[in-house]
Order: structure tokens, then C-alpha cells, then sequence
């Protein structure tokens, strides 16, 4: 190889090496333990972009590293690849959506060999391929056969851009998580999957998943939202029924002054008189106008209307009238709040509005609140007042005690509440797996059975553009005979969310050919879970609490015996340039190929590795991609300048070290110490490139010619950097190994140890002196900082007597020489 770099060259050959000797195949019988290492799998969109490379450069660290520590480790590529772009582009450019979505993928495919990750290509996987979407099929059926999986007519969150309905997860503030076009709600037949079955399962298990951020943690609590309160019947006044609530907060019903209800409430025609009706019903239009997300934002305008009925509160028998709120939503609770405005803000703004009564039963401790001067709620804890005989408890006791009092008098009962709703998955869309079911007109919903699996998409629809589902006009499809009756039927056309594919890819990629169903089971077991998941920040609710329930239901039909998918998780920062995200939107986009071009992939992967720590935001810079290359660009040369000495370095006799070679040896030895522990679960890769760059100015510090027995210590120097740097720069890390006169690859020879011993620090003399009189010495490290030695010093022994009983005035330190100590 010639002595300049020539990343091209190097790359090349390597990655051709690499792939000739399927250096990253993974397999069940190889030796070392197992090593799960798992990307999120790109959505081929047409080409990568610096997130991809970031994201997946600090993936192939993590393999790279753990392969030479002798792990077995899986690190598998695939592609996320059913979606609404691969359609749009097909009705851009009068194709199909398989054809742009291959060409992508063996597009990118390319790129990320040319980026020298090492992957397990054998696994490739694309969910758009038959032979992945029809186990998915088979895996809907059996959810359908246990009630997982359900279709009815509900009220959905349709994108009027996407011309699809959204799962909640899949509205941000109002707005489709894809396109940004405001949702609209839309009653629809459509099928859901039951993720509500496992709501308290997947809550519990964030708990046990000690090795993610305690930040999607949170996120994916608050999204399950389990509440714990009562259930409370309110008689109607006159009698003839009750209103059903729930509460968390039935500590605080002696102050419900009024009733609120859902304009989609059961009850509302019913209750509303003839004076009212004319106002309630513009009332319930406008409110059936606003959007979920809206209505249950807290900065919603509280608006309603009076029913004209009223209920009866069942532990004041005080009459309370019944109003709708916009507020208020149908599917959460019962669809009724038993409304306290002392002590809830909500209600304390709706009463304000409408003038209804206030009743405070709480007061913060040592004070009495007046309803008629409060400014807002009381919602803090405190002493029960006005609530008979809970008065003077805490209101946290009554809570308890009221609980009890309701179940006992059968008025209320103890209930919980979740805020996860189930996970629609119908989507109106051609370029996804079909719903392997259909409809008869007399049998209804049929399952489509075993042996007509798999149901293929159809390859002759046309993309138009224009009236929907392309895949509804495709009548070879549609139409059908019913499996049950042997009548006409039409096929359902509804495809499912690309998030069914991609909740369950990371099982697929432990058996991806198996034939005789979703899983082999026996491959699952040896490699899940994933020993370690990293991804964005953005998937922190939707994707990865798909996968979490995916899990649990392919547990519960056999299929593995995982309970979580994912053992550590780490979400990376984003990539920004000039003060916001890398987007094309915002024409900030660096390309990942040029930048391969002009540098090569190592000084690209290298950048984006030093830039910052994975989890925080990287900020582009052209300086640091070119400080990167030159950094490499010096070990090259470093190499070939040293070569001729270090040929003659045998092996390192540490007791015959000093001076110089030993503090090289030390040097040596506390990096890899320091790289290995910011590399090993911590992925601070940053500070471990920066170590390894300090050591290389160490290096080239030392005298190459100096005495031949120190060469075994510049040849150790050498080549640990170059084993260092492996799992960041593999191209250049192997070319510079063998031409270090190595034909084991780098992975076989492993990562490096470290010597304890070598890697203690010299101690250096410090003199004490007190009052100018030396007294005393203390051995120290060199690094030690000021404040630790001069307490050493003023708590020694032998400096003791002459500074008890006086005041110290003063403590001057001398770095590395000397402390001196006033005392009077
Ligand atoms: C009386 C009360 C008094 C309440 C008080 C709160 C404070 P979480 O914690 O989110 O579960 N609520 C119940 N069903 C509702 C619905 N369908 N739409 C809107 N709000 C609803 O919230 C539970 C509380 O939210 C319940 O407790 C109820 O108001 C309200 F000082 O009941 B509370
Ligand atoms: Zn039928």
C-alpha cells in the first residue's frame, strides 16, 4: 500500500474483503456470548441522509467493539418499506410503487456498504416483500381469532392530505404525524388492534427496562395514562335513571355543584328540555367540529350549554344542573364529570363562565379558602371542610374513606382508567400488507383462510391520484367468493399501518427465511432481545410501544418467550446545520456521498462520532469534518514513519521499563483503559476518540530512534491506536494493521486489554512547608487538583502540631512542588 491515504483505495478493498469473507455473518453456533445489536431500519425513501449515517455509524461501533470482545453478534439491515411516499412517487411518476421502492432500496443498499457498515447482509429483510407481509397475515388472523384484532364503525382520525385514517399515536398537536395537515375526525369502519388488553402489562414492564432513558420512559407512561378513582352514580332528579362518572378525585364530591357531559353523550337528547333544544343542538355541531386532540387541550376555550335537567349530588342531595362541555371527552371515562370548580380549573373556568355554584371542601393547611374571592382552583393538597363526617381529614385519607363509603352505600365503585386507546390500523391505502379478510354480505367479516394465504397485493392498480384507495378499484381483487358460503364477497381493502411491519422486523431478523411460519422459535430464543436498540427520540411512544405490545401478543400466541423486545435503548440527537434539523425543507442538507466522496466513509463516520455524544444533537461543521480527515490523514503517516523502527520491537519487558518508554507504556495503558469504559455502555465514543487522539500527540512525542529495547514500547503505542480506532475507522484501522505485519483481522486478534499496573500513576513529591519551614512530603498523582492536595496537606500528620490551636491565614500550592501552609 503506498504510504499516502487514499481512503478510496482502502475502503474498496476492504469492504470487498469483508464481503468475500462474510466477516459479519452471524450464526447460533459460533462461539462467545450472544450480542444483539439492532438499528431502527430506514423507511427507503431514495437515499441516506446524515441521521442514517450517524445513527448507524454509532450501531457499527457497538458491533465492531463487541465483536472484538468476542461476542456472537447479530447486526442486521432491512428496510421499513410499505408507506404513502412509495405511492406518491408512483403517481409523480406514472410507476409502481414496488418499482421506486426496490430502487431505492438497492440504492441505499450501496450506500451503506460503501459506509463500511458491518452488517449481516444474508438478513436483509423488506417488509414489502411477500414473503415477510404474509406471516404478518398470518400472525392478524390469529390476533382476530383471540379478539386482538377487531373491526367496527368508530370515529377516527382521518388525514384529508393522506386520504387515510391515523392512529392517535400518529396525531402531533392536531396534526398528521406524516404531512402536517390538520386531522379531521371521520366515522368509518375500520379495524384496531387491542392494544388496551395489555395496557397494565405494558405499564408494569416500563419498570423492568432499566436500560432505557428514564425520558421515553416517562412519555410512554403518560401516554398509558392509568388513573385510579371511583366510578359514582348521580340519580337524575326526577328519579328515573343516573348518570354514570368517573372520578380521580372523589375526595372532592361533597363540592360537585354541577354536572358536565360529552356532547356525544348517550344521554344528552334525552335530558335536553324544549327550551334548550335549539341551543344544545348547535351546540353538540360545532363541538362534533372540533378535533379530539383540540378538546382535550388544556388551553381550550371551555364553552357549553345547559340541558335544562338536573341531578342530584348522592352525598349532599344537593340539586346540580346538567350541562355539556367541550371539554369533556366521549371515549374517556364514563363521558361524565361530576364538576367541582373550587377544586378543579377546567370546571372553576366553566363556572365562572356560566355563573354556576362554588363550594370549597379543601383547604390548604392553617388557611380557609373563599369561594367567592378564589382566582383559580385549589387542586394542592389539604383538610377536608364541608364534607360531613370526613371534615379534618387529609384529603388524601378521604380519598381512601370516601372510596369506601360509595362502594359500601352502592353508590360508586373503585375503578381504573386508562388513557391508551386501542391502535387503529386501517389504512385506505394501496402500498401496504392487505387485511387478510372478506366481507360477505350474509356471513359478514371472513377470515381469509390458511391455505389462500398469502393475500397478494395486486400489481395492476393504477395510481391516479385521485378518488382514494387505489387498491378498492382493482376489481380482479375486490371480487371474490366467500370462503364460508361460496357466494360473491368483496375482499376488504383496507392495508395495514406500516407500524404492524415494524413491530415485530427485529423477531423476523433472527429466523428472516424461515418457511414454515413468522418465527423459529429456537433462534428467537437464542437471540432476543435486542441486547441493544438505538433510534430516534421521535419514536419514543409510537413505534416503540407497537413493539412492545407486538411482543407480548406474539408471546401470548407462542411464537417466543420474550416479554420485551428491547433490553437498552438509546435515542440519538438529531443532526443540525446552521441552527435547525438537517432537512430538505430547510435546504441544510449535507449529502452523505459527497462527503464520502471527497473523504471517504471512515473521516465521515469518524465526524460524526467526535461531534458530540450519540444522544445529544450534533452540529454540522465543515471544519470538524475536515479535522477529522487530517486527524487520520497523521496516524496514516505516523504508521509508516514508525514502521521501520518498530520491526525490531520484540516484546514489551515492562520491569525493564523507565524514563520515557515507561511513561509512553502508561500512557498506552490508561487509554485503552479510559476508551474501553467510555466505548462499554456508556457511548461516550467522543471523549474516547479524543483520548485516543491525545495519545497519538503522545506518541509522536517519543523519540523513534531512541534504544531498540524501546520499540516493543512504540510497536504496543502503534498498534493499540490502531485496534482502538477499529470499531470507528474499520477500513483504515485493518489496512493499518497488516501493513503492521498482520494477517489476523483485526476482529479475530480482539480488543485490547488493559495493564493495571502500567497504567498507575507515577506519584510526585510534594513538599509541605509551614510558615516557610518544611515539614513534610506527600506522594501524589499528577493530575490531583489543588483543593484535594492542600487538604492532604493541612490534614497530615506531621504538620498537625504546628498548626493546632493557631489560624490558618493562608495555603499557597505549587502544582507538582510544593504547599506552604501560613499559620498563626
Ligand atoms: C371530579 C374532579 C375534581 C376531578 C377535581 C378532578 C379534579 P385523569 O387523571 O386524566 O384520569 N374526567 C373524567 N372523565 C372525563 C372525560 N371523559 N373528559 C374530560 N374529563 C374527564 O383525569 C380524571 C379526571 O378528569 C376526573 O376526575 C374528571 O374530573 C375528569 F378537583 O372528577 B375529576
Ligand atoms: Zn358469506
Amino acid at each position: 500500500m503506498e504510504e499516502k491515504y487514499n481512503p478510496k483505495v482502502v475502503e474498496d478493498k476492504w469492504q470487498e474483503f469483508w464481503e468475500d469473507n462474510k466477516s459479519f455473518k452471524a450464526g447460533e453456533n459460533a462461539p462467545g456470548k450472544k450480542y444483539y445489536l439492532l438499528e431502527m431500519f430506514p423507511y427507503p425513501s431514495g437515499k441516506i441522509h446524515m441521521g442514517h449515517v450517524r445513527n448507524y455509524s454509532i450501531g457499527d461501533v457497538i458491533a465492531r467493539f463487541r465483536r472484538m470482545q468476542g461476542f456472537n453478534v447479530l447486526h442486521p439491515m432491512g428496510w421499513d418499506a410499505f408507506g404513502m411516499p412509495a405511492e406518491n412517487a408512483a403517481i409523480q411518476n406514472k410507476s409502481h410503487p414496488a418499482k421506486w421502492t426496490y430502487e431505492n432500496i438497492d440504492y441505499m443498499r450501496g450506500q451503506l456498504k460503501r459506509m463500511g457498515f458491518s452488517y449481516d447482509w444474508e438478513r436483509e429483510i423488506a417488509t414489502c416483500h411477500v414473503d415477510y407481509y404474509k406471516w404478518e397475515q398470518k400472525i392478524f388472523l390469529e390476533m382476530y381469532q383471540k379478539g386482538l384484532a377487531y373491526k367496527k364503525v368508530a370515529n377516527v382520525n382521518w388525514c384529508p392530505k393522506c386520504e387515510t385514517v391515523l392512529a392517535n399515536e400518529q396525531v402531533e398537536d392536531g396534526c398528521c404525524w406524516r404531512c402536517d395537515s390538520a386531522v379531521e375526525q371521520k366515522e368509518l369502519d375500520s379495524w384496531s388492534f387491542r392494544i388496551t388488553n395489555y395496557a397494565q402489562e405494558l405499564l408494569d414492564d416500563t419498570f423492568k427496562l432499566t436500560g432505557w432513558p428514564e425520558r421515553v420512559l416517562t412519555m410512554q407512561r403518560n401516554w398509558i395514562g392509568r388513573s385510579t378513582g371511583c366510578e359514582v352514580d348521580f340519580p337524575l332528579e326526577n328519579g328515573m335513571s343516573s348518570i354514570r362518572v368517573f372520578t380521580t378525585r372523589q375526595d372532592t364530591l361533597f363540592g360537585a355543584t354541577f354536572m358536565s357531559l360529552a356532547a356525544e353523550h348517550p344521554m344528552a337528547q334525552q335530558l335536553t328540555t324544549p327550551e334548550q333544544k335549539a341551543e344544545v343542538e348547535a351546540f353538540i355541531d360545532k363541538v362534533k367540529k372540533t378535533d379530539r386532540i383540540k378538546r382535550g387541550s388544556e388551553d381550550l376555550e371551555k364553552e357549553g350549554v345547559f340541558t335544562g335537567s338536573y341531578c342530584i349530588n348522592p352525598l349532599t342531595n344537593v340539586k346540580m344542573p346538567i350541562y355539556l362541555a367541550n371539554f369533556v371527552l366521549m371515549d374517556y371515562g364514563t363521558g361524565a364529570v361530576m364538576a367541582v370548580p373550587t377544586h378543579d380549573q377546567r370546571d372553576f373556568e366553566f363556572a365562572k363562565k356560566y355563573n354556576l355554584p362554588l363550594k370549597v371542601v379543601i383547604n390548604p393547611a392553617g388557611e380557609n379558602l373563599d369561594a367567592a374571592t378564589m382566582t383559580e382552583a385549589f387542586t394542592a393538597e389539604g383538610v377536608m371542610v364541608n364534607s360531613g363526617r370526613f371534615d379534618g381529614m387529609s384529603n388524601t385519607d378521604a380519598k381512601e374513606a370516601i372510596a369506601d363509603f360509595l362502594e359500601k352505600e352502592g353508590i360508586g365503585k373503585k375503578t381504573i382508567n386508562f388513557r391508551l386507546r386501542d391502535w387503529g390500523i386501517s389504512r385506505q391505502r394501496y402500498w401496504g400488507n392487505p387485511i387478510p379478510v372478506i366481507n360477505c354480505d350474509i356471513c359478514g367479516v371472513v377470515p381469509v383462510p390458511d391455505k389462500d394465504l398469502p393475500v397478494v397485493l395486486p400489481m395492476d392498480a393504477a395510481f391516479t391520484g385521485e378518488g382514494g384507495n387505489p387498491l378498492a378499484k382493482v376489481e380482479s381483487f375486490v371480487n371474490c367468493t366467500c370462503p364460508q358460503c361460496g357466494g360473491a364477497a368483496r375482499r376488504e381493502t383496507d392495508t395495514m399501518d406500516t407500524f404492524v411491519q415494524s413491530s415485530w422486523y427485529f423477531l423476523r431478523y433472527c429466523s428472516p427465511r424461515f418457511a414454515n411460519g413468522p418465527l423459529d422459535r429456537e433462534k428467537v430464543e437464542y437471540w432476543m432481545p435486542v441486547d441493544q436498540y438505538i433510534g430516534g427520540i421521535e419514536h419514543a411512544v409510537l413505534h416503540l410501544l407497537y413493539a412492545r405490545f407486538f411482543t407480548k401478543v406474539l408471546r401470548d400466541l407462542g411464537y417466543c418467550n420474550v416479554d420485551e423486545p428491547f433490553s437498552n435503548l438509546l435515542t440519538q440527537g438529531m443532526v443540525i446545520k446552521d441552527g435547525s434539523k438537517m432537512s430538505k425543507s430547510k435546504g441544510n442538507v449535507v449529502d452523505p456521498n459527497a462527503l464520502i466522496d471527497r473523504y471517504g466513509a471512515d473521516t465521515a463516520r469518524l465526524f460524526s462520532l467526535f461531534a458530540a455524544p450519540p444522544e445529544k444533537d450534533l452540529d454540522w461543521s465543515d471544519q470538524g469534518v475536515d479535522g477529522s480527515y487530517r486527524f487520520l490523514n497523521r496516524v496514516w503517516r505516523l504508521v509508516f514513519e514508525v514502521l521501520p523502527y518498530v520491526k525490531n520491537g520484540g516484546e514489551v519487558k515492562p520491569e525493564e521499563l523507565a524514563g520515557e518508554a515507561k511513561n509512553l507504556r502508561r500512557a498506552v495503558h490508561k487509554t485503552i483503559r479510559k476508551v474501553t469504559e467510555d466505548i462499554d455502555g456508556r457511548f461516550h465514543f467522543n471523549t474516547a476518540i479524543a483520548a485516543v487522539m491525545e495519545l497519538v500527540n503522545a506518541i509522536q512525542a517519543f523519540d523513534k530512534k531512541g534504544a531498540p529495547e524501546n520499540a516493543a514500547v512504540m510497536r504496543e503505542a502503534v498498534e493499540s491506536v490502531v485496534r482502538m480506532l477499529a470499531p470507528f475507522v474499520p477500513h483504515f484501522a485493518a489496512e493499518l494493521w497488516a501493513e503492521l505485519g498482520h494477517t489476523e483481522n483485526l476482529e479475530e486478534y480482539g480488543w485490547p486489554g488493559y495493564d493495571a499496573e502500567a497504567a498507575v500513576d507515577e506519584e510526585i513529591t510534594v513538599v509541605i512547608q509551614v510558615n516557610g519551614k518544611l515539614r513534610s512530603k506527600l506522594m501524589v498523582a499528577p493530575e490531583l487538583g489543588e483543593e484535594e492536595v492542600k487538604a492532604m496537606a493541612l490534614a497530615d500528620e506531621k504538620v498537625k502540631p504546628f498548626t493546632d490551636g493557631k489560624t490558618i491565614r493562608k495555603v499557597v500550592y505549587v502544582p507538582g512542588k510544593l504547599v506552604n501552609i501560613v499559620a498563626a
